[in-house]
């Protein structure tokens, strides 16, 4: 192996035959330092190749490509994370899939603006109705809610920048943040947020930014009961806790994200959420 500092294609072919003999990342790293490659350059080299391979691989098999997402900065574990205006708490990192709970993301007041300016325009929530690129009374979902445009107000604002800084992601790709409110019994029946690339009205969707490519979910006021997020692939289900939110990303549209989730029943109290849906480019 040479030992430039350059990553060839030799090298990358090297390393999927590694991968593909069986032997496990971390070999093939110590096998790369004892040929004399600098650490930061042979994991990059590593990680970059076999997804690269994988997602050869998955194509194949008939997926979608993988496609960049928004990814909050985590490489060092902190506890805490610079969101322009506001120091964001980081309660819990799942990596497959791409979970991450976040603690202080908003405070009492911006919650309450948001509820108060979203009251007077909440409607029995409605789904993009994927069949034909409209929207639709959806039973899985006994919500009620709205939609604020993109910067509609300084609350709204001082949010959407603070979340493009938390998780690395341009303004323009968010939606507008959707507000839903949850009564006792309402729920949100467990579901993926991109959308389906085989319902014929997927395509109309997507000139408009292209996939869903994460979600934020924002609690704005907590239930005494129920309503938790749940991720049923992994069994996991995110408490509900006001000011605190859950963010999960998908690099494809495919169940093999993992990414099914859903609003459990709210037992006791109310629940209040703000949404935001990031897309793959701008959302005009
Ligand atoms: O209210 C929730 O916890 C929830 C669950 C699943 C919200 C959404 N999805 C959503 O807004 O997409
Ligand atoms: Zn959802």
């Amino acid at each position: 192996m040479s030992n430039a500092q350059t990553v060839t294609p030799e090298l990358r072919r090297w390393i999927v035959e590694q991968a593909q003999a069986g032997h496990p990342p971390q070999s093939v790293l110590q096998a790369m330092l004892a040929s004399g490659w600098r650490e930061d350059v042979a994991i990059e080299a590593l990680e970059a190749t076999l997804e690269q391979h994988l997602d050869a691989d998955a194509v194949q098999r008939g997926l979608p490509p993988a496609v960049p997402v928004p990814e909050p900065d985590l490489a060092e574990s902190p506890l805490h994370l610079d969101a322009g205006d506001r120091r964001v708490h980081v309660l819990n990192a799942m990596f497959n899939p791409r979970v991450v709970v976040f603690g202080n993301l908003l405070s009492a007041d911006e919650c309450e603006a948001l509820i108060e300016a979203a009251k007077p325009r909440l409607a029995r929530s409605l789904t993009v109705e994927t069949r034909t690129g409209g929207q639709e009374v959806n039973d899985d979902r006994t919500s009620s809610g709205m939609f604020f445009t993109r910067g509609e107000f300084d609350v709204v604002r001082r949010i959407e920048e603070r979340i493009a800084k938390l998780v690395n992601w341009p303004v323009e790709n968010g939606e507008g943040l959707q507000i839903l409110h949850y009564r006792p019994g309402a729920e949100y029946k467990p579901h993926y947020d991109y959308f389906d690339p085989a319902e014929p009205g997927t395509p109309t969707i997507l000139k408009r930014g292209g996939q869903r490519v994460a979600t934020l979910v924002m609690y704005l006021r907590e239930p005494e009961k129920g309503g938790g997020t749940t991720f049923p692939d992994i069994h996991m289900e995110v408490a509900p806790v006001r000011g605190n939110a859950v963010f999960f990303s998908y690099e494809r549209p495919h169940p093999t994200t993992r990414t099914l989730h859903g609003g459990a029943p709210v037992i006791a109290g109310e629940k209040w959420i703000a949404t935001k849906w990031l897309r793959e480019r701008e959302f005009s």
